[in-house]
């Protein structure tokens, strides 16, 4: 019997220290140690013994039986951690890598000429806000210094909105034209200086090769109290460069707007000719139409009139005064990316997109 004992746990201990993963070890624990092998078998049929032999081989297949535990145990531990430290180098992360450059589709041209111009004058130190599409007649036109008779009001300019019972009572409301509705209510809920751009959608009842019935503006405005034309054409200036390229100039032309006085139209220097108006072929610009000079934005001070409209004395026009500007999304975005039909920005073709990723 003893003898058995002793096979038993030679051959355990053999196949234990063979055993190369804990998986086999948990198959060698209940093949050798489980409730059907011999061993523990023996051990539970001791008192079947004659009483001299019981002590004797109970003693040593207990001895056998706890070796071999000892040693699955031991050979456990070791294996477990060889395998720990085996998975830790086979699953291991390189987190300095850069992302995979899977195609994960682009941004629409549109919303990058709007990020870029958000992100120009954040650096400047503008805010950007944002406000509501649709609009009051009050809003949009009356604190604007539009006078009563302006023909942008005529419904053939702008897109009223029937009236509802269940909106705001009988006020006409309108989808805006602009957002300059939004500079009037930061102007009502922020004290000078103020300056804030404000992009977003607006519409106009317009429809051809160069509008669409609804476009993107991005419309800012400085307020202070010493604020003068000069800061306007530097803060634009720079603007300029920053979309079209650092040896670009721009112009000034004398214009009307209602909200500014007085008013102007900025040009910038062509960025395909570089100004001269001739390609190097000799060819005239077809950009600039060779003028060297190409639109692209409107400004001017603040009128009098709309600060007093705010109907606050922190913007007293004897006080403060500032400029404003707008321009037209699409129309940077035209210029920059060298579109000629304005439409294909809506077509909504993924070729377009894939073309400037
Ligand atoms: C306030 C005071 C003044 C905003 C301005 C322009 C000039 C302008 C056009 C550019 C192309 C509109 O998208 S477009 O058709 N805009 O030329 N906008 S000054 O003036 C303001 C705005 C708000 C309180």
């Amino acid at each position: 019997m003893q003898e058995r004992i002793a096979e038993l746990r030679a051959a355990g201990e053999a196949a234990v220290a063979a055993a190369t993963t804990t998986d086999q070890l948990e198959e060698l624990r209940v093949q050798h140690l489980g409730r059907k092998a011999e061993l523990p078998n023996l051990l539970r049929n001791v008192s079947d013994l004659p009483p001299a032999e019981r002590g004797i081989v109970g003693k040593a297949a207990n001895q056998a039986r706890q070796a071999l535990q000892a040693a699955i145990d031991a050979r456990v531990a070791e294996l477990a951690e060889a395998e720990l430290d085996a998975k830790l180098v086979a699953d291991r992360v390189d987190v300095t890598l850069p992302g995979k450059p899977e195609p994960v589709g682009g941004l629409h041209l549109l919303t990058r000429v709007r990020r870029d111009i958000e992100d120009i004058f954040l650096g400047l130190g503008f805010d950007v806000v944002e406000g509501p599409e649709t609009e009051t007649v009050h809003y949009n036109f009356d604190a604007l210094n539009h006078a009563a008779n302006h023909p942008a009001r005529d419904p053939g300019d702008t897109f009223y909105l029937a009236p509802s019972p269940r909106l705001s009572g009988d006020i006409q409301r309108l989808l805006r034209t602009h957002t300059s509705p939004m500079q009037v209510r930061t102007m009502e809920e922020q004290d000078p200086p103020v300056a804030v751009v404000v992009p977003g959608r607006v519409y106009r009842p317009d429809s051809d090769a160069t509008h669409t019935p609804q476009f993107h503006q991005v419309e800012g405005l400085w307020i202070d109290v010493d604020i003068t034309l000069a800061d306007l054409k530097g803060v634009l200036l720079s603007v300029a460069r920053s979309i079209f390229g650092a040896d670009r100039d721009i112009r000034l032309r004398p214009h009307f707007f209602p909200f500014t006085e007085p008013s102007v139209e900025i040009d910038v220097s062509c960025h395909l000719c570089g100004g001269t108006g001739r390609l190097r072929s000799g060819e005239r610009c077809p950009l600039c139409k060779g003028t060297g000079w190409i639109e692209i934005l409107g400004s001017g001070m603040v009128d009098p009139n709309v600060l007093s409209a705010v109907g606050r004395p922190e913007y007293d026009p004897e006080r403060v005064q500032g400029f404003a500007f707008g321009m037209g999304i699409e129309r940077i975005a035209m210029l920059r990316y060298g579109l000629t039909d304005l439409r294909t920005l809506y077509e909504n073709d993924v070729r377009l997109l894939e073309q400037y990723a």
